[in-house]
């Protein structure tokens, strides 16, 4: 779909690395640690007079990957952006190919391959979207919420979502804190659709009693309950569940997406952009998925609205089963360093932008605001 399209040729001329520093509205607590403060990299892309926007997911510390911002810094820096600074591209797919020769490191290459689409994208005067094979105006999104110490806080923030529109709650879980929690949220808001997140905290050995009983609660799914390397227990633990299995940490690329399925590990993915390499990757292991009759969605990242933008053109697709972690820029930010900010429909979607590329203009004066620091990058023509 991507390779036969009209060739345009980029020549990429100048990469500038912005880091930046934003506090979230609320502190994010899941069971590998806190986030407060997100450090977050741009990458901006330039070719004549178009500029194309990348974002890292990572975070200060590696408890949700082995990444972190800074171990994104020295990979653009020391190898992807020497080895694509002054070069012609004619695709996207090719792009993508001279990144591989870097082993890992999937949110450095992310953050690029981002940047490289968006910028392709505005040459052609095309949404993203439209390249992708994307048919959705608008996606279903959903919320995810961090682990509370007070049921009754938990319980008003779940409301206070659901006032706003989200029409899919996410809960994180963890032991000793997954089923007394799921109970009282169940009795206070018997129907609404509800789904948990462990993020790797569970060991079947350990906690099969508990996450058998995750079965009384008409979950959606779980999702990651067990360790990110335990294909087979999670196939084990799949086999003895009613609920959907969904893997998050475990997919880290395309192979692993295919010895999950062969495996029989889950029946859900949840396809993050930066966790498997970017774009290419995710379309990849998205066909494998819907070959393979296992359900998808978009999972987020508490990207700004820059990520969310690239993850709202991959949630077009139009077998995307499942409401995405793709909430709006209120959610995270007291201010999104995007214009529009993403707004929620009253009836629990987002629009996916129109314009060419990611279809929202980056607010450099807000952006600026929380610059730690800046590296410039030229090519030598
Ligand atoms: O496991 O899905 C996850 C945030 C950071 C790291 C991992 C995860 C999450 C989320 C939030 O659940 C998703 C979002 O709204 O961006
Ligand atoms: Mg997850």
């Amino acid at each position: 779909m991507v390779e036969a399209m009209c060739q345009t040729s980029i020549l990429i001329d100048r990469i500038v690395l912005r880091h930046i520093r934003m506090r979230l509205r609320e502190e994010f607590r899941t069971s590998f640690g806190t986030t407060t403060w997100r450090d977050i990299i741009i990458v901006e892309m330039h070719s004549e007079n178009f500029i194309g926007y990348g974002e890292s997911a990572t975070n200060s510390f590696p408890g949700y990957s082995y990444e972190t911002y800074e171990t994104v810094l020295l990979i653009l820096k020391k190898f992807l952006i020497p080895r694509v600074l002054g070069k012609r591209f004619n695709s996207p797919h090719e792009f993508r190919e001279l990144l591989e020769f870097v082993r890992g490191h999937p949110m450095a290459k992310a953050s690029l391959e981002y940047a490289f689409w968006d910028l392709y994208a505005k040459l052609l005067g095309k949404p993203l979207y439209e390249l992708y094979g994307g048919t959705k105006a608008k996606v279903p999104v959903g919320v995810s919420i961090g682990i509370m110490d007070k049921i009754s806080q938990l319980i008003d923030v779940i409301q206070y979502y659901l006032d706003e529109g989200y029409s899919r709650i996410k809960l994180k879980i963890a032991p000793n804190h997954d089923l007394d929690v799921l109970s009282k949220v169940r009795d206070v808001f018997p129907d609404i659709n509800l789904q948990v997140d462990a993020n790797a905290a569970y060991d079947l050995f350990k906690h099969e009693t508990v996450l058998l009983k995750l079965d009384d609660f008409d979950l959606t799914m779980i999702e990651q309950p067990l360790h990110y390397f335990d294909l087979v227990d999670h196939a084990i633990l799949k086999s003895k569940l009613r609920t959907p299995l969904c893997l998050d940490e475990s997919i880290s690329s395309y192979h692993i997406a295919k010895a999950a399925i062969k495996l029989g590990s889950c029946d859900i993915v949840n396809i993050k952009p930066p966790r498997v390499g970017g774009i290419r990757e995710s379309l990849n292991i998205y066909r494998l998925c819907v070959e393979n009759g296992i359900g998808t969605w978009i999972g987020g990242m508490l990207e700004t609205g820059i990520g969310k933008a690239h993850l709202l053109h991959i949630a077009a697709l139009p077998d995307i089963a499942y409401p995405s972690d793709i909430s709006a820029s209120s959610r995270y930010w007291k201010e999104d360093i995007i214009d529009p900010p993403h707004k929620l429909n009253p009836d629990g979607t987002i629009d996916v932008p129109k314009r060419p590329g990611i279809g929202v203009d980056v607010d450099l004066d807000i952006l600026l605001k929380y610059q730690i620091r800046s590296w410039e990058f030229k090519s030598h023509f």
